[in-house]
């Protein structure tokens, strides 16, 4: 049997040359879709045909033999068959073909853009436009501006399953703010202390560990004055721990820090060992100003990494116009917020931050800005 390979871009003109080259008799013997990349990096794939082909020289005696004409009835049916399912193939692989060339570099383009506006940090951006265009591939039809936003939310969401948000929980009697110096710490409690006197008419007993100025305790004590609430300045483990039985019967107990420089290691170690307390369950923040660059706050949590942290709290909002910081360390490290504050007036720049707040504010909608 003579057999030949015909590289061809329809069946109709697979037919034509086999006839041409082997005669009416040339029996089809496979076919084969095969593809070849065109185009902007090989995207548009076009569809050919190889088809084997071959002729017996037996066949002519054969075909014109009276006892065989059923098998070349056969032959045609199965010629016929083939020949629809490669049409069907082709017709689908174009409309598929159809699709993307119209649709998915707009969509791509606008999902991907629409990432890098956020406050997301590059390795979730990422992370999410692979997400995307997996969920892009499997459901384009669904494909609407609502529909990419559910997904994003539906994505940052999931990244965000166990992550505790929000304000003090009143389960924990003690409060410790923690954090570099000039953060806002003080001032934070203030605000945290009014909304517990005012709001949740709470008890509340204030700790101080600054005993480096003068002025730092004197600060505090002003505000624990307005409250009629209670101070201890705390030198020491055993004076702390004093303290903090002193006051085990207000619902509250603040805990104000120093503000060191926290690179150093032995500040930490003081900070930690003059703050321990087992037995009383305590909240710790740690008060992060959103005026510093994002390297720095990564560092200063590693340096505080072993004291507890089970919120940020973010300070000074309203200095900066960039809230990149906010979400790169929260999945970054996986920890959530407690509150964010946008000024310097106690008790009033204060929000507390629910997992909604957050989501808010690094899709960046409008009424993520108090
Ligand atoms: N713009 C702005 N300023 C703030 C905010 N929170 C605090 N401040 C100001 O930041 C400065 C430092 O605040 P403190 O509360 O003393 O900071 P701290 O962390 O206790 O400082 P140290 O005790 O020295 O470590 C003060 O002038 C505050 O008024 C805020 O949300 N926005
Ligand atoms: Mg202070």
């Amino acid at each position: 049997m003579k057999v030949k390979k015909f590289t061809v871009n329809t069946m109709a003109e697979g037919l034509e040359r086999i006839r041409k080259d082997l005669g009416p008799d040339a029996m089809i013997l496979q076919t084969k879709k095969t593809k070849k990349a065109t185009g902007f990096l090989g995207l548009f794939k076009k569809e050919q045909l190889e088809i084997m082909a071959g002729v017996d020289p037996d066949v002519k005696q054969q075909a014109s033999d009276p006892q065989t004409p059923s098998g070349e009835i056969e032959n045609m049916q199965q010629i016929i068959t083939q020949l629809k399912e490669v049409k069907g193939l082709i017709k689908e692989k174009r409309d598929d073909l159809h699709i993307q060339a119209e649709t998915m570099p707009t969509d791509v383009k606008r999902m991907i853009e629409r990432l890098h506006n956020m406050e997301l940090p590059p390795f979730l951006i990422n992370e999410m436009t692979d997400h995307l265009l997996a969920r892009w591939y499997k459901e384009s039809e669904q494909l609407r501006d609502s529909k990419v936003t559910e997904w994003i939310e539906e994505y940052l969401n999931s990244k965000l399953t166990g992550l505790s948000f929000g304000g003090i929980t009143y389960n924990n009697q003690l409060i410790k703010l923690i954090g570099p110096t000039g953060v806002g710490k003080t001032t934070t409690i203030a605000k945290l202390a009014a909304e517990a006197v005012l709001k949740h008419k709470k008890q509340v007993a204030f700790i101080t560990t600054d005993t480096y100025r003068i002025a730092a305790i004197e600060q505090l004590r002003t505000y624990a004055n307005i409250f009629h609430a209670p101070i201890e300045v705390c030198y020491s483990a055993e004076d702390y721990q004093q303290a903090v039985e002193k006051f085990a019967h207000y619902d509250v107990i603040f805990i104000d820090t120093a503000g060191r420089n926290y690179r150093l290691e032995e500040n930490i170690k003081e900070l930690s060992s003059v703050t321990k307390t087992t037995d009383f369950p305590t909240e710790t923040f740690l008060v992060l100003s959103l005026t510093a660059k994002v390297e720095d706050m990564k560092e200063i949590y590693e340096q505080f990494i072993g004291m507890d942290i089970d919120r940020f709290l973010f300070t000074k909002m309203d200095e900066t116009s960039s809230l990149h910081a906010v979400g790169e360390m929260v999945f970054h490290y996986q920890k959530g917020i407690a509150y964010m504050t946008n000024g310097q007036e106690v008790p009033e720049d204060l929000q507390e931050m629910t997992k909604e707040n957050f989501l808010d504010i690094v899709l960046k909608k409008d009424s993520a800005h108090v």
